[in-house]
């Protein structure tokens, strides 16, 4: 997976650190309606819409050794996400195994989906490859102001009660939420041929819980009095989605375990970890309380490549690794159409103690008649890239000296768009020929 894509926490930083209402002035009590989607069994879906034989067979999703995912037939046998691929096999022996490493289909498709929701409204904020959260509340607010109806009735369930039972008019934003969800995820499967999950609530955090609570292909709108339920829920502080692996730790090293601990610690005592709006923020989160904006993506800000791997230990190998991810890169680059400035080498060395955190990394300014071979897709750009590599690399590693590499990692960042070109960033999500459409960057940050 990209270096860009591998922190599935949202940022919930940017939302007022005062602990909100869950009441919040409507009559239905719920100021926003936020919608989240998460499609299902992401990268096995995308391997059975470009094959269709693979719709009803067990199917895994392999890189390396790990079945990173699998769809619902080869769950069904107790195949689960990142499970190795010998136990899977164990469990289901008649499993299908492709390839997931190369992620240009997955990174497609994915670009798609928020194109398509963007067409509905624009703010869509990404999650992953996968996920999309979504601020409907003006189009709500707009449907209700222009349209008054009385009969007003959920789609899908509503999170612990049987939707048939609940008093719809009650609910008048969150029930037209769930019709908006419900038209969506059909536009997503009649036109992309993706089937996904949503939630309907009043924030971002809420809409992501709930929108698990029924898998595969549902949705699930969360009324604002179940809030502690659904959090209460929870068998640990980390399935706080906003709570992520440092955050976490801290939390444990504090001796805050379950989310009740959370919410009860001392404010103060939280604070002088965190500092005092991170520990609010923190501790709202626990208590299901989310003020923070959905944050509409944009364009990514840097587009990488990377490759992991047993051992590289020569400077020919790395030329040839080198080679390899900038040739992917550069292609998508090109596509893009933005000219990259910056060029980050990132390196893992190995280590048998420290397995995950030992990256490093070195960048350099890319001169611009490089940048501009880039866009312009010249065949010079290749070589004159691999050598500013080389001479990073070099920066990095003593080659007099034996080493070990695991990991390579090539980015650009710094990205100039051309407004007056054809590939302008302006286009991203707003082009409308097919051939445009599948030509999408990456999520920054994820
Ligand atoms: P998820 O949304 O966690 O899983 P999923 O969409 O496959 O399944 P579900 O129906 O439960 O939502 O992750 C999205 C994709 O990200 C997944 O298809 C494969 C990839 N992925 C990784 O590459 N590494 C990981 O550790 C995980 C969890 C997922
Ligand atoms: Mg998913």
């Amino acid at each position: 997976m990209d270096e860009d894509e591998d922190d599935a926490d949202w940022d919930t930083s940017s939302g007022s650190s005062a602990p909100a209402s869950t009441g919040g002035g409507c009559s239905d009590g719920s100021r926003r309606v936020v919608l989240h989607f998460d499609l299902d069994c992401f990268y096995a879906q995308v391997e059975m819409v470009r094959n269709p034989a693979l719709r009803d067979v067990p199917l895994g999703v392999q890189q390396k050794y790990i079945v990173v995912t699998c769809n619902y037939v080869a769950r069904e046998y107790g195949v689960t996400k990142l499970m190795s691929v010998t136990a899977a096999k164990e469990k289901c022996p008649q499993l299908v195994l492709v390839k997931g490493e190369d992620l240009t289909h997955y990174r497609e498709t994915s670009y798609k989906v928020t194109e398509l929701l963007m067409s509905y409204c624009p703010l869509v904020e990404r999650l992953g490859f996968d996920e999309n959260f979504m601020d409907i509340t003006e189009i709500v607010n707009g449907k209700i102001r222009e349209a008054p109806v009385t009969d007003y009735c959920f789609s899908g369930h509503v999170y612990n009660c049987q939707a048939a039972g609940v008093r719809a008019s009650e609910y008048p934003r969150l029930a037209v939420g769930s019709q908006i969800a419900a038209e969506l995820r059909g536009a997503l499967h009649s036109r992309l041929g993706l089937t996904s999950c949503a939630g309907i609530a009043s924030s971002k955090l809420l809409a992501k819980l709930v929108s698990g609570a029924h898998k595969p292909n549902q949705q699930t709108t969360l009324l604002p009095k179940y809030t502690g339920d659904i959090i209460g829920s929870l068998t640990g502080l980390r399935q706080i989605p906003g709570i992520g692996y440092r955050t976490g730790e801290k939390l444990k090293a504090l001796g805050l375990l379950a989310v009740r601990d959370l919410q009860v610690f001392h404010l103060a005592a939280l604070a002088k970890e965190f500092g005092e709006a991170n520990a609010q923020r923190i501790q709202n989160l626990a208590h299901g309380i989310d003020e923070s904006p959905v944050t509409p993506s944009g364009p990514p800000q840097s587009l990488s490549d990377e490759d992991s791997f047993k051992e590289i230990s020569t400077v020919t190998e790395t030329v040839k690794k080198l080679e390899d991810l900038l040739t992917s890169l550069l292609e998508r680059m090109h596509k893009d159409g933005r000219q990259p400035s910056t060029f980050r080498l990132t390196i893992r060395r190995f280590s048998s103690t420290d397995r995950w955190f030992s990256r490093e990394s070195r960048q350099c300014p890319i001169p611009i008649h490089i940048g501009q071979k880039v866009i312009s897709g010249s065949s010079e750009a290749l070589p004159q890239l691999v050598s500013i590599g080389i001479k990073l690399f070099h920066k990095l590693i003593d080659t007099s000296a034996p080493f070990h590499l695991t990991l390579m990692n090539v980015c650009f960042s710094n990205l100039l768009s051309r407004r007056d070109t054809k590939g302008s960033i302006k286009s991203f999500f707003t082009a409308k020929s097919p051939s445009r459409q599948d030509k999408k960057p990456e999520p920054q940050g994820f």
